[in-house]
């Protein structure tokens, strides 16, 4: 269902900083142009790296086209996708074209563009027309979420709503600052179902997040069909946390995720974890076992007691099959292989293990990543590492991510005291966990991946990563409670320069997102913390 709400901010008065801010060339076109109902240009999340407010603002009318490039199929898709966003509400028909004409939304691939580089984009906004230019797709897909974010919130509906749409003047130019900028989802520990995945990555989009990391595999399910080894899915992804019916993904399922990711530009990194973290597989088959014996299946939340047999051939034989099947449903470039919390592996096992490990992956394509225990073995050339310490973690271990970061070795961050979205923002918090501490919204936004990890070079971070893990996460709604309104924080911190950072700037922009998650009928926490609108 979705709610209607006022005109409960001061958007003119908005406008009109952000134009004084922009310069008084701009200053001088203000007052007659700027439109009450239109969201100040760039006042989005993440922020855009920049804004030149000015000029009129465009409207979208009944009257609208959405005009892509002759011939580009990517452009096409994009504007289909924009297309379908906008008709619900606005009412209007906005059909697609190819046709020149200079009017309307348009949607420009330009390769000469080099500087925008392969996600970033121009939107320049007029009377006239908004024109969204970019290198590559990807651009033009995250442009067209800048597009969005300028509208009225309400545009979100799907049900017709009242206009005006306005999109004010000026001119957007963004780049990432990285090109990692990741959600991760631990479908093994609760299982979800295709289209719980898909509303995920539809809201994840929203906020330019460009790789979804799957957990597919735990203790407690093993979540993708393996056509070598059935039995791993059809026995052990038949339960899950606390007993329930668990689940998995059919191939020609699990395509259809990738398939929708990819049409929302992001990059499925598929998770098996091994060593550890591995009871479900064991369960199915014995001969993985040291001992030959199939462990029962496990429903409990204890960490770090299986382990495959690091002695075994038919270990390596079973690794070589599933990731050569996982590598053939990836079109992307990573194949993650988890490694933490091996507490009954030896270290020594530990590296043989992960030395055996690496190169099967490279065999398939595929490049490894590691949650950064795998630092303490022999990270593989271009391999990357996650890192989800936090600021208790030991120096000797933060300095043992940092040596093999100065080695090559890029890391992803995912400080699990900032960025774990699992973990309760406060002790009334009714789901998640606090092992890393309570995680308010300002905590998960307030600091810079650039200088994080002390000693690691800025040139070894490769982006950042909120996992959501799901011990006691089951549904939609929990999914959202949790990311919301924390994963755009992290979002941010991805894509945004570090310039723009100042929490007293983020939390209104953020606050104002509140009217869009309603308008889309999410869930989330309204942290004391931002200054919502009233409801
Ligand atoms: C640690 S983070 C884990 C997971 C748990 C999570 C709960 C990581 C690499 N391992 O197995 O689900 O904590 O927050």
């Amino acid at each position: 269902m979705v709610r209607k709400h006022p005109r409960s901010r001061a958007p003119l008065f908005g406008s009109l900083l952000l134009v004084v801010a922009a310069g008084a060339a701009a200053l001088g076109a203000a007052p007659a142009t700027a439109a009450p109902a239109a969201t100040p240009l760039g006042q989005i999340v993440p922020a855009p790296a920049k804004v030149v407010a000015g000029g009129s603002a465009y409207e979208i009318t009944a009257r609208t086209r959405i005009r892509v490039d002759d011939g580009s199929r990517d452009a096409r898709r994009v504007g289909d996708y924009l297309a379908g966003v906008l008709r619900p509400s606005t009412g209007y028909r906005l059909p697609v074209t190819d046709d020149a004409a200079r009017d309307g939304i348009r949607l420009e691939l330009d390769t000469k563009e080099k500087g925008l580089g392969g996600e970033g984009y121009r939107l320049t906004s007029t009377g006239r027309s908004v024109t969204i230019v970019a290198a590559a797709p990807a651009g033009l897909f995250h442009g067209v979420q800048t597009l969005r974010q300028q509208l009225p919130a309400k545009v979100e509906a799907d049900s017709r709503q009242s206009g005006p749409w306005l999109v004010a003047g000026g001119t957007v130019e963004d780049t990432p600052r990285y090109g990692w900028r990741g959600a991760h989802l631990d479908v093994a520990r609760h299982f979800f179902t295709v289209d719980q995945v898909k509303r995920y990555i539809d809201e994840l989009a929203l906020y330019k997040v460009n790789k979804l990391h799957l957990h597919l595999t735990d203790d407690q399910g093993w979540r993708l069909a393996v056509d070598s080894w059935p039995k791993l899915a059809t026995y052990g992804g038949s339960t899950q946390v606390g007993g329930g019916a668990g689940g998995y993904y059919t191939k020609a399922q699990y395509k259809d995720i990738v398939r929708y990711a990819s049409s929302r530009y992001l990059e499925v990194v598929p998770e098996i974890d091994m060593p550890s973290h591995t009871n479900a597989a064991l369960a199915s088959y014995a001969e993985l076992n040291c001992d030959g014996v199939a462990p029962p299946l496990y429903t409990g939340t204890d960490v770090g007691f299986s382990t495959l047999c690091v002695d075994k051939d038919i270990t390596y034989k079973f690794i070589d099959d599933v990731v050569r099947e996982v590598a053939a449903l990836t079109p992307g470039k990573y194949l993650h292989i988890g490694g933490d919390e091996a507490h009954s592996t030896s270290q020594e096992d530990y590296n043989t293990f992960m030395d055996k490990v690496q190169p099967i992956v490279a065999k398939y394509g595929k490049t490894v990543v590691g949650w950064h225990q795998l630092t303490g073995a022999a990270p593989a050339k271009g391999a990357v590492a996650q890192y989800w310490g936090l600021d208790g973690t030991s120096a000797a271990e933060k300095a043992q991510v940092a040596a093999a970061a100065k080695n090559g070795t890029g890391l992803v961050l995912s400080p699990a005291d900032r960025t774990y979205l699992d973990m309760k923002y406060n002790k009334d918090t009714p789901l998640g966990l606090s092992w890393a501490g309570y995680v308010e919204v300002r905590r998960s936004y307030d600091w810079d991946p650039g200088n994080y990890l002390p000693g690691a070079p800025s040139s070894a971070i490769r982006g950042v990563e909120a996992p959501l893990w799901s011990e006691n996460i089951r549904t939609s709604s929990d999914i959202e409670y949790m990311a919301f309104p924390r994963l755009p924080g992290v979002a941010e911190l991805g894509w945004s320069p570090a310039s723009t950072h100042d929490w007293d700037m983020y939390k209104v922009r953020l606050a104002a997102q509140a009217e869009r998650w309603d308008a889309l009928g999410m869930n989330y926490y309204r942290s004391p913390q931002v200054p919502w609108p009233a409801t």
